[in-house]
C-alpha cells in the first residue's frame, strides 16, 4: 500500500470533536502498551506519527490520523491498566462504548494482542463484547519477531482457542519490527475502510437508485 499523506489530527475527548467529514474510521483496540501505536506507524510507514507511550494509561483520548486523505485511523486509549483509578476506567468505558456503538464512520475494528502470551482476561471481555456489535473485527497478534517461526503456529492457535474464534474469523500476525504482516492487514483495511474516489461517486449513484426504487415500493 502506497502511503501519500499521513497527518495526525486531533486527539477527540468526546463526540463534539470528532472529524465531520464522514470518511471511514479503523479503530485500535488493545490492552495498553500492547503495541497499538507502533502499529500505525509501521502501516503508515512514519516512526513516530502515533505517539508510542513510554508511559502505559495515560492516553484517555481517541487520536485521529487521517491516511491518504480518504481513511482515518483511530487510536483507542488501551485498557487494562493496573494503575488506572476505578473514576478512570469508568469514564474510558462510557467513551468507549459511546464511540463503537454510534459512531456511524467506523468501519473497522483491529484489536491488538501480543502474540506471545494467551489473550489476557480483558483481551476476552473486549473480543466478546465487539462481537455483539455489527462491525466487522480482525484481531491482530503483534510483537511476532519477538517469537522464533517455529513457535508461530502454536502461539496463533492458542489465540484463537482462547477468544473463541470462529475458524473463518480474522485474525492477521504482526510485527512492528519487521513489517510481517503489513501488506495482509492493508487488504483488510481497504475491503472494509478505503474508497477510491470513483468507488465513492459508484456508491453514492448506487444508494440514490436504491433508495429510489424502495420509494417507489413504499407507493405500490
Ligand atoms: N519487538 C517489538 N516491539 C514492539 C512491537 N510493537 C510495539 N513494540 C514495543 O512495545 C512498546 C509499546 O508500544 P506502543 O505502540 O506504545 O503500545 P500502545 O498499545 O500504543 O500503548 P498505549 O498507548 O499505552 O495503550 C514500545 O516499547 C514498542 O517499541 C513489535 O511488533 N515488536
Ligand atoms: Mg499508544
Amino acid at each position: 500500500m502506497k502511503i501519500t499523506s499521513a497527518e495526525f489530527i486531533i486527539s477527540a475527548v468526546g463526540p463534539a470533536q470528532y472529524p465531520e467529514d464522514g470518511l471511514p474510521e479503523v479503530a485500535l483496540a488493545g490492552r495498553s502498551n500492547v503495541g497499538k501505536s507502533s502499529l500505525i506507524n509501521k502501516l503508515i510507514q512514519r516512526r513516530n506519527l502515533a505517539r508510542t507511550s513510554s508511559q502505559p494509561g495515560k492516553t484517555q483520548q481517541l487520536n485521529y490520523y487521517r491516511i491518504n486523505e480518504n481513511v482515518y485511523f483511530v487510536d483507542v486509549p488501551g485498557y487494562g491498566f493496573a494503575k488506572v483509578s476505578k473514576t478512570q476506567r469508568e469514564a474510558w468505558g462510557k467513551m468507549i462504548e459511546a464511540y463503537i456503538q454510534e459512531r456511524e464512520p467506523l468501519k473497522l475494528v483491529m484489536q491488538v494482542i501480543d502474540l506471545r502470551h494467551p489473550p489476557t482476561k480483558d483481551d476476552v471481555l473486549m473480543y466478546n463484547w465487539l462481537t455483539h456489535y455489527n462491525i466487522p473485527l480482525c484481531i491482530v497478534a503483534t510483537k511476532a519477531d519477538k517469537l522464533p517461526k517455529s513457535q508461530w503456529q502454536k502461539h496463533l492457535k492458542q489465540v484463537r482457542v482462547t477468544l473463541g474464534m470462529r475458524p473463518d474469523a480474522p485474525l492477521i500476525m504482526f510485527s512492528a519490527e519487521t513489517g510481517a504482516g503489513r501488506e495482509e492487514l492493508w487488504e483488510i483495511i481497504n475491503k472494509y475502510a478505503v474508497q477510491s474516489p470513483s468507488e465513492i461517486d459508484e456508491a453514492k449513484t448506487v444508494n440514490a437508485g436504491l433508495s429510489q426504487e424502495s420509494s417507489a415500493d413504499e407507493l405500490v
